[in-house]
């Protein structure tokens, strides 16, 4: 079955898959191995899991490696992280302007009351109103209450006042949209240990979940980025956006490898059910052009 992430990540896996193929046509030889390791490389999977990769390739030279591959690409990667705990929690959206952060937080919103759960969506993104218009269309679309202010400037009043909602609502899971911003802004950057020192304080039967948003498209310096973000504020998980039409699909090994945050979901289009939970053998699969099995 062609799965939507297989499809999105096509060009990521004709780099690849290309690659080995022309490898198991050619043999392995070093000229065939460097047009891997530059593809690799090209494909963001980063230097340490390229030269693991060659290693395997080296070692199967004399059959077909594919599987191999496979098995080693398999077992580098991370854990499978998620789960929907039951107790209350605040899923706090950060990232760099522009990767993704408001679609993901109406996909997530979505995804969650797909799971049945009661979800309120919050407005923090206190700079602009354009973002509030955005949010307001996305939980009109999927049904979900939106809480916000036209007029308050300090995002970490916004989601106080969206718990309490929650709280009033029963709802168990707030997710909040932030305003993007670049790790050299400081005081966008303690703002957001604010908020979630906020949350942690007042309501103490609710934990936070803080996920960063990441562009697969901007490679390796949106690592650089979502490390400078984890200087100041612990990162939880990561969601890839736009895996869809990027040559960049190997992105998720070196998040994992240099950052070690793990990867708990995919954006993969701009419509509310372009999303998907990480999977380690899906995404293998889609990355290397072998079905699932
Ligand atoms: N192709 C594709 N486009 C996406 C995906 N996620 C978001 N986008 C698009 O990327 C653009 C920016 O998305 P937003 O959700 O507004 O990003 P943001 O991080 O909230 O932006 P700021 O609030 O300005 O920092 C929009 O045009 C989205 O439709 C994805 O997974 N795939
Ligand atoms: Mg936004």
């Amino acid at each position: 079955m062609v799965t939507k992430l297989f499809q999105a990540l096509s060009k990521t896996r004709n780099g690849i898959a290309g690659a080995f193929n022309t490898l198991l046509k050619q043999r392995v030889t070093p000229e065939t191995l460097e047009m891997l390791e530059e593809t690799l490389i090209t494909a963001d999977l980063g230097i340490y899991t390229t030269s693991g990769i060659i290693k395997v390739v080296e070692k199967n030279a004399t059959k077909n490696f594919i599987k191999a591959v496979r098995n080693h690409m398999f077992s580098i990667l991370p854990e499978e992280i998620h789960e929907l705990p039951d107790n209350p929690y605040v899923v706090l959206i950060v990232g760099v302007n522009g990767t993704g952060k408001t679609t993901t937080a109406a996909k997530l919103a979505h995804y969650y009351k797909s799971m049945g759960r009661s979800v309120i969506l919050v407005g923090a993104d206190t700079y602009r109103a354009a973002a509030l218009e955005q949010l307001k269309i996305w939980s009109n679309r999927i049904g979900v209450r939106l809480v916000s202010s036209q007029s308050a400037k300090d995002p970490s009043a916004v989601i106080y006042d969206g718990i309490k909602a929650a709280q009033n609502d029963d709802s168990n899971i707030v997710v909040v949209d932030t305003a993007g911003r670049l790790h050299t802004h400081k005081n966008l950057m303690t703002e957001l240990v604010k908020m979630k020192r906020t949350i942690l304080e007042k309501f103490k039967d609710y934990s936070v979940k803080t996920m960063i948003t990441i562009d697969a498209n901007l490679g390796q310096n949106s690592l650089f980025q979502a490390k400078e973000f984890s200087n100041y504020i612990d990162i939880d998980a990561a969601i890839l956006t736009k895996m869809d039409g990027t040559a960049k699909g190997g992105i998720v090994f070196s998040l994992n490898r240099d950052l070690n945050i793990p990867v708990e979901f995919l954006g993969i289009g701009e419509d509310i059910g372009d999303f998907e939970i990480f999977d380690q053998e899906h995404y293998v699969n889609s990355v290397i052009g072998m079905s699932d099995d």
